[in-house]
C-alpha cells in the first residue's frame, strides 16, 4: 500500500474544546492532511469503537488511510489501515505478528537505537519526536531537535514522520531534515482555521 506520511494527522480532543471531532478531521481532510491518526486517551472503548468506526468511513472517503493510537482491538474492529504503538503499549513484535502483514504499523522512537530496533521489528514507519518542545503530551521527554531527526533518518531506510512542536513557522526548517513527514496535533486542531492552516502545511511542505 503506498501512504503518503507527508502531513499526519494525529487527533486529540482535548484541544478541540467542545468542536466535534468529526467537522474538525473533515476540515483537515479538505485542507490536504494525507494521514489521520486517531488518538484517544480517555474514552471507554465502546466510545472508541463508536468513533473509529464513524471515522474510519470518513477519513477513508478522502482516501487517506486511518491509522489507531495504541489499540490493536480498535485497529481491528474497524477494520482501520493500520497502529500506531510507542515504547510502552505492545511490544512491537507482537503488534506485528498479530496485526499480518498488510497493515500500516507505526512505532514511536526518540533516538537511533529505538528506531534501528523498530525497523528491525516490523515497523513501517517511525514517529520520531519530540522535535520540539511540545504541550500535547506530558511525557514526550526532552526534544530531540533536527540533528535527532537526521541522525534517527540516517540510520533506517523506513520512513522517518516527525513530530513534537511542529508547526506553520518550522516546517520547512523540519522538510529540510530530509525525513519523509510531519505529524501534527496543535497546529492543526488548536489553530482557529483548520482547513486553511492544513493548506499552507501541505503547501510549505511541498515547497
Ligand atoms: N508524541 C510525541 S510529541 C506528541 C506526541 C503524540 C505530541 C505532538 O503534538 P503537537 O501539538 O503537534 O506538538
Ligand atoms: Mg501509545
Amino acid at each position: 500500500m503506498f501512504v503518503d506520511y507527508s502531513l499526519y494527522l494525529v487527533t486529540d480532543r482535548a484541544i478541540l474544546k467542545g468542536e466535534d471531532i468529526f467537522s474538525a478531521v473533515e476540515k483537515a481532510l479538505k485542507g490536504g492532511v494525507t494521514l489521520v491518526q486517531l488518538r484517544e486517551k480517555e474514552v471507554s472503548s465502546r466510545d472508541f469503537y463508536n468513533i473509529a468506526l464513524k471515522m474510519k468511513e470518513l477519513v477513508n472517503s478522502y482516501n487517506v488511510p486511518l491509522i489507531i493510537n495504541d489499540r490493536l482491538d480498535i485497529a481491528f474492529a474497524v477494520d482501520a489501515d493500520g497502529l500506531h504503538i510507542g515504547q510502552e503499549d505492545l511490544p512491537l513484535t507482537v503488534a506485528r505478528r498479530l496485526l499480518g502483514p498488510s497493515k500500516i504499523l507505526g512505532y514511536s522512537v526518540s533516538n537511533v537505537d529505538e528506531a534501528v530496533f523498530g525497523e528491525k521489528n516490523g515497523a513501517d514507519y517511525l514517529g520520531a519526536g519530540p522535535v520540539y518542545p511540545t504541550g500535547s503530551k506530558s511525557d514526550a521527554g526532552e526534544p530531540i531537535g533536527i540533528e535527532g531527526l537526521i541522525k534517527i533518518k540516517e540510520r533506517v531506510s523506513i520512513p522517518v514522520v516527525g513530530i513534537g512542536g511542529i508547526g506553520v513557522d518550522n516546517i520547512s526548517e523540519v522538510k529540510r531534515s530530509g525525513i519523509d513527514g510531519v505529524s501534527l496535533i496543535s497546529a492543526i486542531l488548536g489553530s482557529g482555521d483548520i482547513e486553511g492552516t492544513s493548506r499552507i502545511l501541505i503547501t510549505k511542505w511541498r515547497e
